[in-house]
């Protein structure tokens, strides 16, 4: 090893440094290379796409409405027209493709880069980040575009490694894929992930075995094909654009928001037809533009729930079955937990060859070499599939040991609970920002709506504090203790927590309770998208007021 002087000769130096090459690393390469800075992205991967580069498993597909999931900028969507409303992993992947080669990305970017720790040298004002293939490098400026689902959870069940078949987890899916083709598959949990490959696994396996703790009160997807002419005409139209610039005005950066009414102000029968029509179009409206009251009223969110399981048991013909799909006690407030979107779920499951096993009355005891046992009896597979979700929000940043002013890590403060400034920066942790992380409105929003909303702050930010010439700006611990208490507030105005009704909290990995261990606190801002970006605002006003500057 040579001396520190020698190495230091040895480091890179960047204005910026950039980890991960998902929508966060892609909306703010562009934005900070056009003040003039020198800028490079390191992604761990092989290639770009952040969750579509990883999540390589059979049906996962996006839930945003096309064409609002992409990047806003005209020249990337006058040439790219996806092709579907709710675009697939493979097309998503071909978008990426675009926008690196659009935008000229490559050349700053580094593929296979596993970034293990980054540590501030206060006495320069410089990041010093190491690699896991011993590169090191400089930056002044350090964005963390890991994105909130990079670290899997698998939990830890006995004998997991006494399988002999196959096993996997849906965002570690093997990059030359796997057949489900006739096997005997287990699929454990029933999230986003559960069931977009539950779906491809009842269509091809011999037997399929659902391991659920709760159910999915998901939602008719309404998938259709885009007919390129129309979409031509949409964007000559300024259709599109209309709708990115919506995107910024509403609070969950999507296309709609909910209606101007509460439940019942509305007759019985005009609740029907209002739920109908929200059921029609598909998508997550049922719960975003739904009665200003669902979220907050324990009346107006049971009759939403009674209408959702009126509707999924006209398609399921298995008693048992429904009962354990749509139960009549709802497991949670309807909309909770976030409602994934289905094309054929309940047919899936409705199959002869598709059994529901309750893991809250018949637990896991454990995995061996055949398959898994639980108190219901020994199930043979396969192949097991985990689609157990994951440390979200906060898990990315502990692959990286990032220790700021103090000489602790970051996981080592966020130990004790997770607290920010305004959801993009940390105390004692100067000139680093991350996007789409904890207590910002990440878990409530269309993702790219709330990262290019981010990184265009932090970029506007970056470019005073280069004219200002300052080298230091690092959030004070006042701003953190107010955003943690509004946090807070909104958060227990809804009904994710002990706000006007009961408490589903404990079910949430939108609070980390999913993950054993984790201290379970509101993990996402839930005042919507325009009112946080006010905050950001507010905060540089006189003179930076939320900030420290040197
Ligand atoms: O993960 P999840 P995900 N025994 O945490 C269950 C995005 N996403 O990968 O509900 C048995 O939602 C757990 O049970 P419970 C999207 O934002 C988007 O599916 O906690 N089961 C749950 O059913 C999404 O919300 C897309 O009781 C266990 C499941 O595993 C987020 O990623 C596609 C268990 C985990 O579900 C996460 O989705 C995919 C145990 N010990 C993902 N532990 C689209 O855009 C956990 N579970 C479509």
């Amino acid at each position: 090893m040579g001396s520190t002087s020698e190495r230091a000769s040895e480091r890179a130096e960047y204005d910026a440094l950039i980890i991960g090459a998902g929508f966060g690393g892609y909306s703010m390469l562009p934005r900070l290379r056009s003040l003039g800075l020198r800028v490079k992205l390191y992604e761990r991967g092989s290639g770009p796409g952040g969750v579509w580069f990883w999540n390589q498993y059979p049906g996962a597909r996006v839930d945003s409405d096309a064409p609002v999931y992409q990047l806003f900028d005209k020249e990337l969507w006058e040439d790219f027209t996806f092709s579907e409303r709710f675009p697939g992993r493979r097309e998503l992947q071909r978008y990426f493709a675009h926008v690196e080669k659009k935008w000229d990305l490559r050349k700053d970017i580094e593929y296979c880069k596993n970034v293990e720790s980054a540590d501030w040298d206060s006495t320069r004002c410089r990041w010093l980040i190491t690699c896991s293939d011993g590169t090191e490098a400089e930056c002044k400026w350090m964005i963390l575009a890991m994105g909130s689902s990079s670290k899997t959870y698998i939990p830890n069940i006995k004998g997991s490694s006494d399988f002999r078949g196959e096993l996997y987890h849906t965002a570690h899916w093997p990059y030359y894929g796997a057949s489900l083709k006739n096997k005997r598959i287990a699929v454990i949990g029933t999230g986003a992930s559960g069931i977009q490959v539950i779906q491809e696994s009842g269509k091809q396996s011999k037997h399929l075995t659902v391991y659920q703790r709760t159910p999915n009160l998901c939602l008719p997807m309404s998938q259709r094909k885009l007919d390129p002419v129309e979409e031509q005409k949409k964007k000559d139209t300024g259709i599109y654009a209309e709708a990115f610039s919506k995107c910024e005005r509403t609070p969950g950066g999507v296309l709609y928001e909910s209606a101007d009414k509460n439940t019942f102000d509305d007759t019985p029968e005009e609740r029907e037809r209002f739920y109908q029509s929200l059921l029609k179009d598909g998508g997550l409206q049922f719960w975003v533009s739904g009665y200003k009251d669902a979220m907050t009223d324990q009346k107006a969110n049971d009759a939403a729930y009674d209408f959702w399981r009126r509707m999924v048991l006209k398609r399921i013909n298995n008693p048992a079955k429904g009962e354990l799909l749509a139960p009549e006690i709802p497991p949670h407030p309807y909309g909770a937990k976030r409602p994934s979107l289905e094309q054929n779920y309940f047919e899936v499951m409705n199959q002869d060859n598709v059994d529901i096993i309750d893991v809250n009355r018949f637990p896991i005891e454990e995995l061996n070499a055949t398959g898994v046992k639980t108190a219901a009896g020994q199930v043979d597979v396969d192949m097991i599939i985990f689609a157990t979700g994951f440390d979200a929000l906060t898990g990315g940043f502990k692959d990286i040991q990032i220790r700021g002013t103090d000489g602790r890590t970051l996981t080592q403060h966020w130990e004790e609970g997770v607290k920010t400034s305004i959801g993009i920066a940390v105390p004692k942790f100067p000139n680093m920002f991350y996007l789409f992380g904890p207590q910002a409105p990440s878990t409530f929003t269309n993702g790219p709506s709330c990262i290019q909303s981010q990184a265009r702050w932090i970029a506007k930010v970056v470019e005073k504090l280069e004219n200002d010439k300052i080298e230091s700006f690092e959030a004070t611990e006042a701003s953190a203790d107010e955003w943690l208490e509004m946090v807070r507030e909104k958060w227990d105005a809804t009904l994710f927590s002990k706000g006007k009704i009961s408490l589903p909290v404990s079910l949430l990995w939108w609070s980390g309770a999913n993950i054993p261990g984790k201290k379970v606190q509101p993990l996402s801002w839930a005042g919507g998208l325009p009112t946080y970006m006010q905050m950001l605002e507010r905060s540089l006003e006189n003179h930076y007021q939320g900030w420290h500057t040197s």
